[in-house]
């Protein structure tokens, strides 16, 4: 910002240059050195970088509070995501562990079709599942990729996940007793961050019944897309609505990441995924917004949720870029 007195003293030096010649030059130095001095910074976004390696999460173990971007590289060769999840006062991240582990025996019976033992491990799970909430967080990243999922974090304790599958165990899985799996503990601060709010090329609006663009275009290069999350439900699966960005390669691909996107299955959620993935945005409850970045290059693509069958269920929406 240049300031009134600012430009009157710019007018002086100009003044100064027409009347005096060369002997002026001095001050005009002086004017454009002062310019920087008086610069209002803008507000800049408040940018997390968080690192998928191998099957462990790197990132700050406390940040500020607000609108936080959340930079996801997946520097592994596997594909990951990270579930941002609010967990009831009190639950610790060793907490966690005893719900991970439930899942697995839950799984291994599934994969068993072992039905007794589902339901004996499903009663496994801590009463505050129930209670357990989410806050958005990048979607899913296929190797190599760097993704950005933008949200709204209030001050408390929460806690990143990837429970993508790699030989039939969840990365969330602890791998010995005692260790943990794929997740990783944020603190969020009661320093505001004041950071503004991205602004978005298109909306899309997230329900029930599935995606609907709001307004808006994608474009050749960066999008960010506004996720409006106008209703959230919870699947007897233990998942909500989310959005995701996958490649369509070719005629199958749909097909393929359609019967990927359900976790209770052998080859559900396992790594490799059947098609690449670019970034999106996890679970928001209803009423809430996020954001993601995704970088496209002319070809097609498709909006998809991470539910069971998400096609049928309204969740998948095709989209092509020039
Ligand atoms: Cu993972």
């Amino acid at each position: 910002m240049i300031s009134k007195g600012n430009i009157l003293g710019l007018a002086a030096v100009t003044l100064l240059l027409v009347g005096c010649g060369q002997e002026a030059k001095t001050p005009q130095v002086q004017a454009e050195k002062q310019t920087p001095a008086v610069e209002t910074p803008t507000p800049g976004p408040n940018v997390v970088e968080i690192w998928a390696k191998g099957k462990t999460f790197e990132g700050p173990a406390e940040i500020a509070s607000g609108w936080t971007t959340f930079k996801f590289g997946n520097a592994s060769d596997m594909i990951h995501f990270a579930m941002i999840d609010v967990p009831p006062a009190g639950i610790t991240l060793e907490a966690f562990n005893p719900l991970m582990l439930a899942f697995q025996e839950a799984m291994d019976a599934m994969n068993a079709g072992d039905e007794e033992a589902v339901n004996a491990a499903f009663g496994k799970f801590p009463e505050w599942i129930g209670d357990l909430g989410r806050a958005g967080g990048p979607g899913f990243l296929s190797p190599g990729y760097i993704g950005q999922a933008t949200v709204y974090l209030e001050p408390g304790n929460y806690v990143l996940e990837c429970y993508v599958k790699s030989d039939g165990i969840f990365h969330t899985t602890p791998p010995a007793e005692g260790q943990l799996g794929m997740v990783m503990e944020l603190t969020v601060t009661a320093e505001a961050s004041g950071a503004p709010e991205p602004e978005a090329n298109l909306i899309l609006a997230v329900t029930n019944s599935g995606f609907e663009i709001i307004s808006g275009a994608l474009q050749n290069g960066l999008n960010t897309i506004r996720v409006d999350f106008l209703e959230q439900q919870a699947l007897p699966s233990f998942v909500g609505n989310d959005v995701h960005v996958m490649k369509v390669e070719n005629a199958q691909s749909i097909e393929l990441a359609d019967a990927w996107m359900d976790w209770r299955t052998p080859g559900g959620l396992e790594d490799p995924s059947p098609v690449e993935f670019l970034g999106g945005l996890n679970d928001l409850p209803a009423g809430q917004h996020g954001y993601f970045t995704v970088k496209l290059e002319p070809g097609d693509y498709a909006f998809i949720a991470e539910v069971p069958g998400p096609q049928a269920a309204g969740f998948v929406l095709p989209f092509s870029v020039d």
